[in-house]
């Protein structure tokens, strides 16, 4: 990376020798320093002007229409490139619109810095009622790693600095920055401004596990008849993709990648566990998780899906657990050998131990695996050849299974019920952070701010697989799609409402229930009004076209994908997870 020149911003005065930077610029400069080249937000007072200073300066300002959708570009850039994603949002609505992507960022461990522009001081603490006066600072403070404010100019590259270093290092999360509008006008020389900024030196250090943890953990993984690892997302952000491979191949034993760490070894190796996930779960006696969370997800490690006897019961499976964090250990079930430390280290040292030899997993173990994940996907090739009318989940999901084969540099975007459930399990990834999906709270609304970050972080055709409820949360950034002529496929898997479009209102009054959209819309046709590609498909044939010349084309593309009303279930796997009313009527 070149050197950065600071921004002088010139004053009125005749002094031709008062050069003098303000705090517009020590923001761009510090950004700039810290190699940050891209800004997603949405402009307004009090920072309309430093999006237009950021682009003079030749940084990227990606302009969303609502502030969720530019934070979550932010957090998902964050996730693919290791440097905090940057997201600028005016004061109070436009910072609580952010708000919702920081805290789903923090949740998720993506760097993030929402950095909102905020009223006067005075005024917000006396609440004599500024416009869009907010204590911005305090609450953002409870949802997001840490928050900070700066007041003065000559503290901007310190500002920067901490956000900088509080969104990646250690568990990366969001960060708050509150810049009040009176900074950025304020001045200092800028020889003391330029002299101010801090260039983060070694913003994520290393984490180097305690050798006696990692042999504690070897020998377990080496006492096991039955080992099972699990790869989250962590593992996938921790970029040690290669070290992550040789563990998993020298070792041989089987693995399970959680949805996003797909396709950090190809769904399609020999030794993924994916289909035969309900059996591994229970069976296996000591499990490995890299980077992933006992939580919700993987059932808090216990009850019926680990073999326990009932929902809170513990299947007797011994774990081990590479993490970051180590307040992540024993947050639901005894972790017997906590790893500590930065995934990429912790591999290392893995391989490193095992190197005087290491037994492959016994036979019996892996021949049973196989058994059922030969059987699992020879029923799944089945259901997939089948081409009922009008399109199910299936037959469509068929088809972009073979797309994203075809082009596994694609970037595969992801959100609904049903429309997510089944792309995770249907279309199988080759690559790396290649899967960016609802994450761990399983929000709707990522799809077009992940669809637009992953396209300009990586100049890669993205594609979006949508449930139609799903896509209405963030629809209109088609127009920012279309705007800076993204190559993202958009496909509206329509089946006009939220999960299915079947019920009826029991009243028999004129409402709609609660979970139906309008029948048969053209989500197409809002692609086409912003001068992108729309496409109504109704057939398996049709879609595959489509998807063809949008790969092709690299043109915004809007799919409309109609698929059975009847087909999915509520809440797509995790029907249970709806409370039920005791009382029947
Ligand atoms: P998933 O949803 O895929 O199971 P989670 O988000 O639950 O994954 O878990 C990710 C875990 O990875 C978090 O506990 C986080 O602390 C950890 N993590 C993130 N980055 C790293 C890293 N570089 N090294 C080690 N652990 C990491
Ligand atoms: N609001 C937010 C922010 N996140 C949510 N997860 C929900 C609401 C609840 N919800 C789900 O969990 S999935 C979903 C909603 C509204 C949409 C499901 O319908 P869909 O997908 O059309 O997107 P399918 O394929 O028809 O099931």
């Amino acid at each position: 990376m070149g050197t950065v020149e600071p921004q002088v911003a010139t004053t009125n005065t005749s002094d031709a020798q008062s050069q003098v930077t303000d705090g517009f610029h020590l923001v761009i400069d510090a950004l700039r320093l810290n190699g940050i080249d891209t800004i997603f937000g949405l402009p307004g007072i009090p920072i309309t002007d430093l999006t237009r200073k950021a682009q003079a300066a030749g940084m990227r300002v990606i302009s969303f229409r609502h502030e969720q959708n530019a934070g979550n570009a932010a957090a998902i850039a964050g996730f693919l490139t290791q440097k905090p994603g940057i997201c600028l949002t005016v004061s109070a609505p436009g910072f609580l619109n952010g708000l919702a992507a920081l805290a789903n960022a923090t949740t998720n461990c993506f760097p993030m810095i929402l950095i909102s522009g905020s009223s006067e001081r005075e005024i917000v603490d006396l609440q004599q009622g500024d416009y869009e006066e907010m204590d911005q600072l305090a609450i953002a403070k409870p949802l997001c790693k840490a928050a900070y404010r700066v007041l003065h100019a000559e503290d901007i590259g310190v500002g920067m600095a901490r956000a900088i270093r509080a969104a990646v290092s250690g568990r990366p999360g969001g960060v708050y920055l509150d810049l009040p509008a009176k900074l950025f006008a304020q001045t200092m020389d800028a020889e003391a401004g330029k002299k101010s900024l801090i260039k983060v030196v070694d913003p994520a250090p290393k984490q180097i596990p305690a050798p006696e943890a990692v042999k504690r953990a070897v020998d377990l993984l080496r006492s096991s008849k039955k080992p099972l690892i699990i790869l989250g997302k962590g593992a996938a952000y921790a970029q040690a993709d290669a070290e992550i491979k040789s563990l998993i191949e020298k070792t041989g034993i089987p693995y399970l990648p959680m949805s996003m760490a797909k396709g950090l070894l190809p769904d399609t190796h020999a030794q993924s566990a994916a289909a035969a996930r309900s059996y591994v779960l229970p069976e296996a006696d000591v499990v490995m998780l890299v980077g992933a969370r006992l939580n919700w997800l993987l059932s808090q490690g216990k009850g019926k899906t680990w073999g326990g006897k009932d929902s809170k019961a513990w299947g007797g499976q011994k774990f081990i657990q590479i993490d970051i964090s180590p307040q992540e250990m024993d947050s639901n079930v005894r972790i017997d050998a906590p790893v500590v430390g930065d995934i990429g280290s912790c591999v290392s040292a893995f391989l490193n131990e095992i190197k005087s030899g290491w037994a492959k997993p016994p036979s019996e173990w892996l021949n049973a695996i196989n058994e059922r994940k030969n059987k699992n996907l020879a029923k799944m090739t089945e259901t997939l050849a089948k081409n009922p009318v009008p399109m199910n989940f299936h037959s469509a999901l068929n088809v972009v299974r073979d797309i994203i084969k075809a082009n596994p540099d694609a970037i595969l975007v992801n959100e609904g019920a049903n429309a997510l459930d089944f792309t995770r399990s249907i279309v199988d990834m080759y690559k790396p952070r290649k899967r960016l999906d609802v994450g761990t709270w399983g929000i709707m609304g990522i799809g077009m701010g992940f669809s637009v970050a992953a396209a300009v972080v990586s100049g890669q055709p993205v594609i979006a697989i949508e449930g139609d409820s799903a896509f209405g949360f963030s629809g209109m950034e088609v127009e920012t799609i279309c705007r800076y002529n993204l190559p993202v496929c958009v496909v509206v898997f329509n089946n006009n409402g939220v999960y299915r479009g079947t019920d009826v209102n029991p009243t028999g009054g004129p409402d709609v229930a609660p979970t139906v959209f309008v029948k048969g819309a053209r989500y197409d046709k809002l692609m086409e009004a912003f001068g992108g590609m729309g496409v109504h498909a109704t057939s398996p044939a049709e879609l595959r076209k489509a998807m063809e010349e949008a790969i092709r084309s690299k043109k915004p593309t809007l799919i409309n994908a109609v698929i059975d009303e009847t087909a999915g279930t509520e809440s797509g796997r995790i029907t249970s997870l709806n409370p039920t009313s005791a009382k029947k009527k």
